[in-house]
């Protein structure tokens, strides 16, 4: 048994300039650390992200206050628990807690300290951190679900649509997988600047041009995947988050034109951008209360994967819901939602029950923490969103798959898509 010695937090900053918690735990002669990430779209369901909101000097967005929880009570509870007991470490945070949205402690400081909890485990056990989650062997690769084309609160273009991704289906490793990424972003540059448009990104890293139609942004990413000699639909499909809660008034959505329009009308238009376009992944449809909605769509359509982010946000009982509800067969996997490693298993292991495909999921603010690259492998999740080839601090999950991959060799297996 090691034991934690004493936690230590500090304030760093996110790949959006924003303060954010990182923490350090100590055993006898070892240490790790990790910081959590930030949101931007994010669900009224999700854990409670502590801010100083009063602290003027920071613009009420420093964490100080959520780091100095962790220096004093936090370290204080956990020293003398055992390193390799995650649910117990996670188990007593919760409690220390004792809110239902994690409000006191704040769902920064106890990630940090959950993931660097984990972290030094595998250190200690002297393991990749992928080989110290669930899957003992057999790991399978993710398909990357590489975010091409940043619009929604990501962006400032005015694209209704948050996130326009691509995945290569048939990509035979990973490393493939991250040719094919690169080769149709490398084209699809190479067509932006031909419209005399601007290759600036967004905040995940995707191209951000000042494109403000959906059809115009997926016919840009269709050409791009042409003149990448591959066939959309086949070799690489597109994928969709929308977002949908941040386009949602008096029970209309606004996704596919600055207009308001019913349920109905919106699924009428996503079937027509399904079936031109070939789209086979759509993340958050709808808005995180709208569960008729969902269940309305997944009866329309076939085949395409339909995920919760903000109508799950990472819980078990939310999950359970969309469950009995068909609300979708996909869930968005992100730490920072629920706030500790612990939970956020049980929400992968009961998605996998019931036959719902993970997908693990970086925030719009990050960092160069490589965190749920491992978390990927380790739980055979079957697809990662981390945005981009571009922003370090989206290709370091990529880079971090690509190490996991060569150490795994020959046993390297991608997972399934379907
Ligand atoms: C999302 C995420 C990540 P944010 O909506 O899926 O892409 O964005 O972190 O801003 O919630
Ligand atoms: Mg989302």
């Amino acid at each position: 048994m090691s034991k934690i010695l004493k936690v230590k937090a500090r304030q760093v900053f996110d790949s959006r300039g924003n303060p954010t918690v990182e923490a350090e735990v100590f055993s006898k002669n070892n240490s790790a650390s990790a910081i959590c990430p930030s949101g931007a779209s994010t669900g009224t369901y999700e854990a409670f992200e502590k801010r100083d909101k009063y602290n003027k000097k920071y613009l009420g967005k420093s964490v100080l206050s959520a780091v100095n929880l962790v220096n004093t009570i936090i370290s204080k509870k956990l020293k003398g628990l055992n390193v390799h007991n995650q649910e117990k470490v996670d188990a007593l945070l919760i409690n220390l807690d004792g809110t239902r949205q994690k409000t006191k402690l704040g769902a920064n400081a106890m990630l940090a300290v959950s993931m660097a909890v984990k972290k030094l485990s595998s250190k200690i056990k002297k393991i990749p951190l992928y080989k110290n989650f669930l899957i003992k062997n057999n790991f399978k690769l993710p398909y990357p679900l590489m975010n091409i084309i940043n619009g929604g609160a990501h962006a400032n273009n005015g694209l209704r649509i948050q996130e326009f991704m691509i995945r290569p289906d048939r990509a035979k490793s990973f490393s493939d997988a991250m040719r094919i990424c690169f080769l149709v972003i490398n084209n699809l540059r190479k067509i932006i600047i031909s419209k005399g448009l601007s290759t600036s990104v967004g905040d995940e890293g995707g191209f951000a041009p000042m494109i403000n139609n959906n059809n115009q942004a997926l016919d840009l990413i269709i050409s791009a995947i042409r003149k990448s000699g591959l066939v959309n639909g086949r070799d690489v499909s597109i994928c969709l988050d929308v977002a949908a809660n941040e386009l949602f008034k008096k029970k209309k959505y606004s996704i596919h034109s600055k207009n308001y329009v019913t349920v109905e009308k919106s699924i009428s238009e996503y079937n027509k951008i399904i079936n031109k376009y070939k789209i086979k992944s759509i993340e958050d449809p709808f808005a995180e209360n709208d569960w008729i909605a969902w269940n309305k769509l997944m009866k329309s359509i076939k085949k395409v994967q339909i995920v919760g982010d903000d109508l799950y946000v990472t819980n078990l009982e939310r999950l359970k819901k969309g469950f009995l509800n068909l609300s979708s067969n996909a869930i968005l996997i992100k730490l920072n939602q629920i706030g500790t490693v612990s939970e956020t298993l049980d929400v992968i292991k009961f998605a996998k029950i019931i036959g719902f495909k993970t997908i693990i999921s970086h925030r719009s603010g990050d960092t160069e923490d490589t965190f749920i690259a491992d978390l990927a492998v380790g739980t055979n999740s079957n697809q990662i969103k981390t945005g981009s080839l571009a922003r370090s601090e989206r290709v370091a999950k990529y880079n971090q798959l690509l190490r996991i991959e060569e150490e795994l060799g020959k046993k390297a297996r991608m997972n399934k898509i379907h």
